[in-house]
């Protein structure tokens, strides 16, 4: 595997959770296999678990790994071609992504949404630089737009506790102060399109995803009614994505409260395991008790975060 952005670029959905299943069982049983090779981690924004998460399993692995936070220490980027350089950043992406290349095998990025420009965000401009220049394998680690091992982890999450052989999975937009990417909700409707589940998305109007990631799931405008009989509810606030306003991209357009996940929204599920991939603001997502509840999801899903991204570098690993 040489680049690892979307559900796809796994092949066959099954084996990849088969794998990683069997890494779960034993994650030390490769530990020769990254042997000399050296993984980059690039972060262009905050993370505590990927960061963590990714770098675990590349030590399971038995890899070196670097990790290098771009605003923290390092020289400010340019990332636009043609610009005249006289401003605060003193190197060019274009040089400093071969150079990075040089000292590495497999390279994971986190470059986040602008929030400002959709055809830019939409374009993945930042990562397919790293694609074309590293001359390494690059895996997204939260891109703009994707976050594929959130996904991956949340999908043999989902494997591990249903009880029925279809499981009705609800993704639920949620209320949150700030301006937020659409990586996670994108990811995670891109997956579960992939997956043998039944899939609703609620949101308010204006929050509608990128159709080439909503797919055939079903959206319910009515958030109660897209909750009734729900196995999962996976909650998670996001930007305006402008699909229908792009005037409205990257936007805050509602702070309903109404939203947020509580009691009452859950006793209308099927006693649904509530998930987020974390970070989570209590009180404006979810509340104390559903996210304390027995039947949260959201410690055993970071954890699988471990699994997911050793089931991608052993797969780039084998590809060197
Ligand atoms: C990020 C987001 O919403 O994409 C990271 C989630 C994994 N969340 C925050 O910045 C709070
Ligand atoms: N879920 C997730 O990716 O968390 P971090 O932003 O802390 O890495």
């Amino acid at each position: 595997m040489k680049t690892f952005f979307n559900v796809q670029d796994l092949g066959n959905l099954q084996q990849a959770l088969r794998e990683a299943h069997e890494i779960k069982k034993d994650r030390f049983a490769f530990d020769t296999l990254g042997k000399n090779r050296t993984l980059l981690m690039i972060f262009f924004n905050n993370s505590l678990r990927t960061r963590l998460s990714t770098q675990k399993a590349a030590m399971n692995l038995g890899m070196n790994v670097i990790v290098l936070d771009v605003n923290a220490g390092a020289w400010k980027l340019e990332t636009e071609r043609g610009v005249i350089m006289d401003g605060d950043k003193s190197e060019h992406l274009l040089e400093a992504i071969p150079v990075m290349g040089s000292y590495c095998d497999l390279i994971g990025v986190r470059s986040f949404a602008g929030l400002t420009d959709r055809s830019y965000d939409y374009a993945e401009t930042i990562v397919q630089q790293f694609v074309r220049y590293s001359g390494r394998p690059v895996f997204a680690m939260e891109t703009a737009t994707v976050h594929p091992l959130q996904a991956f982890a949340d999908l043999i999450t989902i494997e591990e506790h249903k009880t029925v052989a279809r499981p009705k999975v609800v993704l639920t937009w949620a209320p949150h102060p700030k301006a937020l990417p659409q990586a996670v909700p994108n990811s995670f409707a891109e997956w579960m399109n992939a997956a043998d589940v039944d899939f609703v998305i609620t949101h308010p109007e204006g929050y509608e995803l990128d159709p080439q990631f909503v797919g055939k799931a079903c959206v319910e405008y009515d958030q109660m009614k897209a909750l009734e009989g729900a196995d999962f509810v996976y909650a998670k606030n996001w930007s305006c994505p402008g699909v229908t306003r792009p005037e409205d991209y990257g936007k805050v357009l509602s702070k309903d409260m109404g939203w947020t996940i509580d009691a009452a929204h859950m006793a209308v599920t099927n006693n649904a395991h509530f998930m987020h991939c974390l970070p989570v603001r209590r009180g404006m997502i979810v509340t104390d008790d559903v996210i304390e509840a027995p039947t949260s999801l959201v410690i055993p899903e970071a954890a699988n975060r471990e699994i997911s991204a050793q089931v991608v570098i052993k797969r780039m690993l084998e590809s060197l």
